[in-house]
C-alpha cells in the first residue's frame, strides 16, 4: 500500500497511461521514446552513471595490477592482510586430496564439477554456504541464446560487444554467444522447463540492448529454474563429486612450481582449517554486492563478498575491468524492506515504462544497462523528478499495469508470479499499481583475467562466472550472467580435469611463499593491519554495537 504522499503522483500515472498504451499499439513498444544515440549514451553516462563519480576508483597499490584503478571498495580489500598465518599449517600432510577443486556452489561451480566429473576427474566442490546459495539462483528473468531462426551467434555476439561498449575480450564473446544453443540444450535434457509456446517452441523476449528477442526464461524465477537442475545433479553423482557447505576458502595454495595446487579452507561451523591439495583449482565464486560500493543496496546474495577475485589477487593472478559495477537500473525502494531487490527486466521486455512524478516516460524501457540506470538516476538526482518515500530513498515508477493492457488481462500473473509475490507481501497489486524503483548494486562486469579456457594468469588457477572479467567488458546486457555461468563454467570444469588429470600422480611441495611476498608488498605499502580480507561475510553491525563489543574485549568485527 502507498503512503497518501505518493497519491497524487499514481493518479498521474494512471492519467497518461491511455496515451502511452495507444503509443505502444500503434508504433509497437521499441518506439514509445526515441532510443539515446551514441553521443547522448556518452553523456548520461559520464555525468550520472556511479562509476564516474570522483571516488568510484583509486590506484590499488600491491599486487598483480598495482598501479591501475580500480573500484575503491575492491582496492581496500585487495590491500587487505590474511585472515590466517602460512605458518599454520603443515602443508606436506594435507587434510584433503583431488584433482579438481571447485570454491564456489553456485551454477558455474555446478556446471564445471559436472562437466570435470564426466572427464573422469575426481571433484570436490566447497561452498560458503549452502549448495545453491549464489547470485545465480536469484537470477530472475531470463538467459540468453541465439535460438531462434531469425537469429544467430554472430547477431548475439555483436549485441554482447556494443552493450559492453566494445571493450568486451572478442574471444569470450566468441565462445559464449557460439556455446549458448548448444549449452541450452544441454540444459533442456537435464531438465531445465524453460517457457515454450503449444507447438514446443521456446518462448524469447527481448531484454536492454537486444537486436533479437532472444531471452528464454523460466517465468521470473530462471536462476532458480536452472540452479535446481544443476543442484540436483551434482548430488546425484555424490560417488565423484565430493560436497562441503559452509566451507569458504580463506587461501590459495601453490607447489614449488607456481602452480596453483589448492586452498586453505575454514569449516564455518567449527572452525576448523583443512589444507585441500588439488590438481587444479577452480574460482566460481560470484560477485561482490555485499560490499555496497557508494552505499547502494544491492540484489545480491549474503555471500557475495568478492572473495575469488581476492584469492586470486593474492596468489598472483591479474585482473580485468575490476574498475567497474554494474547498477541494474530497476531495484525496488519502495517498502523499505525490500529496498534493493531485483525487480527484473523482464517487466520492461513486456512493455513496463519508467515514468517520473509527473507520470511521464523519461527513456526508452530498454537501453543497455548502464545507460537506463544513469538515465533514472538523471532523473532523480538531475532533474528532481523523482519520488521520495518516508524512509528518504528517490525512486521513479516502474508502470506495470500496461503490460496486462497490452497482452492481455492475467499476462502479469503468468509472467512475473515472483515480482506479483514480492509485492503482494505488502499489499502492492503491480497488476494494478507500478512499482518504485531506483538502480540496486547487482553485478560485478570485471574479474580474474581468463581464456575461453578459463585459464587465468596462473597456472593451475580457472575462473568462471562472475569471478572472471572480460566477457562484459564494462557493461553487461541481461541474461548474459546466466549463460555465462553454465559456458564457462562447463569450459572450465573441462579443462581443469584435463589439467589435473595429466599430473595425477606428480607430488612437488606445496606452499604459501606468495601470502608471504604479499604481506612484504602491503608492509611496504604501509597498509594498516586491521584491514583483512577475504571477508567471507558482510558487516551489517551497527557501530554502537561494535564500540559495546570493543569495550567488552571482543573482536569489535564478529567475523575475525
Ligand atoms: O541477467 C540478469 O542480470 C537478469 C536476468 C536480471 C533481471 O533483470 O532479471
Amino acid at each position: 500500500m502507498y503512503p497518501d504522499t505518493m497519491q497524487e503522483s499514481l493518479r498521474r500515472v494512471a492519467a497518461t497511461r491511455p496515451e502511452r498504451l495507444r503509443l505502444a499499439r500503434e508504433k509497437g513498444s521499441k518506439h514509445v521514446f526515441p532510443a539515446m544515440n551514441a553521443d547522448e549514451r556518452a553523456v548520461v553516462l559520464r555525468e550520472f552513471h556511479p562509476d564516474f563519480n570522483e571516488k568510484a576508483r583509486r590506484k590499488v597499490r600491491v599486487g598483480p595490477n598495482a598501479g591501475e584503478e580500480i573500484t575503491t571498495e575492491v582496492a581496500d580489500l585487495l590491500e587487505a592482510w590474511p585472515r590466517v598465518s602460512p605458518d599454520h599449517f603443515d602443508l606436506a600432510k594435507p587434510d584433503i586430496e583431488t584433482d579438481v577443486l571447485i570454491i564456489g556452489g553456485g551454477s558455474a561451480g555446478c556446471s564445471a564439477a559436472l562437466l570435470a566429473e564426466e572427464q573422469g576427474a575426481k571433484v570436490l566442490l566447497i561452498t560458503k554456504l549452502r549448495l545453491g546459495d549464489s547470485n545465480s539462483v536469484m537470477a530472475q528473468g531470463g538467459i540468453q541464446a541465439a535460438v531462434n531462426p531469425t537469429d544467430s551467434p554472430a547477431t548475439h555476439y555483436l549485441d554482447v560487444l556494443g552493450g559492453g561498449h566494445f571493450q568486451n575480450k572478442p574471444e569470450l564473446v566468441e565462445a559464449l554467444t557460439l556455446d549458448g544453443p548448444k549449452v541450452i540444450q544441454w540444459l533442456i535434457d537435464l531438465g531445465v522447463i524453460f517457457d515454450s509456446w503449444p507447438d514446443g517452441r521456446l518462448v524469447t523476449h527481448h531484454g536492454g540492448g537486444t537486436s533479437r528477442k532472444r531471452m528464454l526464461s523460466c517465468r521470473d524465477y530462471s536462476g532458480s529454474g536452472i540452479l535446481r537442475v544443476l543442484r540436483d545433479e551434482v548430488e546425484c553423482r555424490s560417488e565423484n563429486i565430493r560436497l562441503m557447505e559452509f566451507t569458504p576458502a580463506v587461501e590459495l595454495i601453490r607447489d614449488a612450481d607456481g602452480t596453483v595446487a589448492g586452498a586453505v579452507v575454514q569449516n564455518f561451523e567449527t572452525d576448523e582449517y583443512f589444507v585441500i591439495k588439488a590438481g587444479a583449482t577452480i574460482l566460481t565464486t560470484g560477485g561482490l554486492g555485499r560490499l555496497h560500493t557508494q552505499g547502494f543496496p544491492t540484489s545480491n546474495h549474503y555471500g557475495a563478498t568478492c572473495d575469488g577475485v581476492v584469492l586470486g589477487y593474492r596468489a598472483g593472478a591479474k585482473t580485468i575491468f575490476m574498475d567497474s559495477v554494474q547498477y541494474h537500473p530497476t531495484g525496488a525502494v519502495f517498502p523499505e524492506q525490500i529496498v534493493g531487490f531485483l525487480v527484473t527486466e523482464k517487466v520492461r521486455g513486456l512493455g513496463g515504462q519508467p515514468l517520473n512524478i509527473d507520470g511521464e516516460l523519461f527513456v526508452f524501457p530498454l537501453e543497455p544497462r548502464d545507460v537506463e540506470a544513469s538515465a533514472i538516476i538523471r532523473e532523480c538526482r538531475g532533474r528532481e523528478k523523482g519520488l521520495l518515500t518516508p524512509s528518504g530513498q528517490v525512486g521513479v515508477w516502474l508502470d506495470s499495469p500496461i503490460i496486462d493492457e497490452l497482452h492481455g488481462p492475467g499476462t502479469i500473473e503468468k509472467e512475473l508470479p515472483a515480482m506479483v509475490r514480492q509485492f503482494n507481501r505488502f499489499n502492492i497489486d503491480i497488476t494494478k499499481e507500478p512499482m518504485l524503483i531506483f538502480p540496486t548494486l547487482h553485478f560485478q562486469n570485471g574479474g580474474l583475467d581468463v581464456n575461453p579456457d578459463c585459464e587465468t594468469t596462473l597456472p593451475g588457477l580457472y575462473a568462471a562466472g562472475e569471478v572472471q572479467g572480460g566477457t562484459h567488458g564494462r557493461n553487461r546486457l541481461m541474461g548474459n550472467s546466466q549463460l555465462e555461468i553454465t559456458v564457462f563454467g562447463r569450459r572450465a570444469g573441462i579443462a581443469a580435469a584435463r589439467y589435473a588429470l595429466e599430473r595425477r600422480g606428480r607430488s612437488t611441495p606445496l606452499t604459501m611463499e606468495h601470502v608471504f611476498a604479499y604481506c612484504r608488498e602491503l608492509e611496504q605499502a604501509g597498509i594498516d593491519r586491521s584491514r583483512i580480507a577475504p571477508i567471507l561475510l558482510p558487516d551489517y553491525l551497527p557501530e554502537h554495537v561494535k564500540a559495546k563489543r570493543y569495550a567488552a574485549g571482543m573482536p569489535a568485527d564478529v567475523r575475525t
